[in-house]
């Protein structure tokens, strides 16, 4: 056995490391490449994998950009870090700085936020914070709070965020031995965009690959500010990580898109939870509902009529769906209830 390695380590030369920089490690990155072929024939593409990123220590890719961002917060000598979320980045951040000794300060949408995060922030130690409003007053909040404060914020403006996030797509093209056609992705606050395709770009410029993909990201319907050219007041979607009115990256994911020859587009809250179900039943993979945006990207442009035959595609998984199983139980159809006797099951299984 090997001691877990991290990104840290196994990145230090295309990261901002320094000599006094703490190398640590929860044991981010390093996640799967899954080869999903029966969703890869249903849909008619080529060749589909799915990254699954649920697979870092607190269950999302916010991990990636987190160790870089909280190891370069000690270096810099910061005692505290502070962030609004949606509950992925608020549960990274928290695990991040227990780890390390610091305080995390958690500025959270009321009732907003999946259960299981909120539970992650809380069995973390962090302080928390929930306000009587959305994700997007809380960032406002907090990058004030920044600002005038002795505390490091590492929502995705944290710009070394978005380097660990890069390591991503350096996994990527280590597996696959290029780059894909295609990724796809979904968009709240629009770093993790931002993220892959500085990632895949740097890949190109250092030899790995000898393409860049199309950026393929999607949000949610009643959250796609981006799609609509507006600030949106009220985001609404069942997929409350990417609940986001007012991403702080728009700009970055919007040259993500038109550099890479790609798009960013939205899906239905239908077409999301009918993706999360199709990851599930025919890949065996679980994903939270804002993490099946991808997929469901995927399959509204199959539905339009794009053809993807013999092309590469990834679809990012961004976090497991086990933070948020109130929502696949309420979709869930009924299940038998019976007595417990052999009879009575033999019967119901049709087996007598
Ligand atoms: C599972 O935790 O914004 O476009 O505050 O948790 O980089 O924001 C989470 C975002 C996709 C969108 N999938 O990524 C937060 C937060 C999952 C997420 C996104 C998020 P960005």
């Amino acid at each position: 056995m090997m001691l877990t390695t991290g990104i840290l380590t196994k990145y230090k030369d295309f990261l901002p490391i320094t000599p006094h920089y703490p190398l640590f490690t929860l044991g981010e990155g390093d996640t799967p490449l899954v080869k999903c072929d029966r969703v890869a024939t249903e849909l008619g593409c080529g060749e589909l994998f799915l990254k699954l990123e649920g697979c870092n220590p607190t269950g999302s890719f916010k991990d990636r950009g987190m160790v870089v961002a909280v190891a370069k917060a000690m270096e810099a000598g910061s005692k505290a870090i502070i962030c609004a979320s949606t509950g992925n980045t608020s549960a990274s951040a928290a695990a991040y700085a227990a780890y390390c000794g610091l305080t995390a300060l958690i500025i959270v949408p009321g009732g907003q936020i999946a259960p299981g995060k909120l539970a992650q922030a809380i069995i973390y130690g962090s302080r928390i914070i929930s306000i009587d409003g959305n994700f997007d007053q809380a960032l406002n909040i907090v990058l004030a709070l920044a600002e005038k404060h002795p505390v490091t914020l590492v929502n995705s403006l944290n710009p070394y965020r978005i380097e660990g996030q890069k390591t991503a797509a350096f996994e990527i093209v280590e597996v696959l031995g290029d780059a894909p056609d295609y990724h796809f992705i979904p968009v709240g606050n629009a770093g993790n965009i931002t993220a892959y395709w500085q990632g895949y770009q740097e890949c190109r410029q250092a030899g790995k690959a000898k393409k860049k993909p199309r950026m393929m990201g999607f949000q949610a319907e009643g959250a796609a500010p981006i799609v609509r050219g507006r600030t949106i007041a009220a985001p609404e979607t069942i997929a409350s990580a990417i609940r986001i009115g007012n991403p702080a990256g728009w700009q970055k994911a919007v040259a993500a898109r038109d550099e890479s020859g790609g798009l960013i587009d939205m899906v239905t809250d239908d077409e999301i939870l009918s993706a999360q179900r199709l990851a599930a039943t025919s890949a065996g993979v679980f994903g939270e509902p804002a993490s099946a945006a991808s997929l469901a990207g995927l399959i509204k442009l199959t539905r339009q009529g794009m053809d993807f035959s013999g092309k590469t595609v990834v679809c990012v998984v961004t976090g497991t769906g086990l933070k948020d199983t109130d929502i696949a139980l309420k979709n869930a159809p009924p299940f038998l209830e019976l007595a417990a006797d052999i009879t009575t099951v033999e019967k119901a299984l049709g087996w007598s």
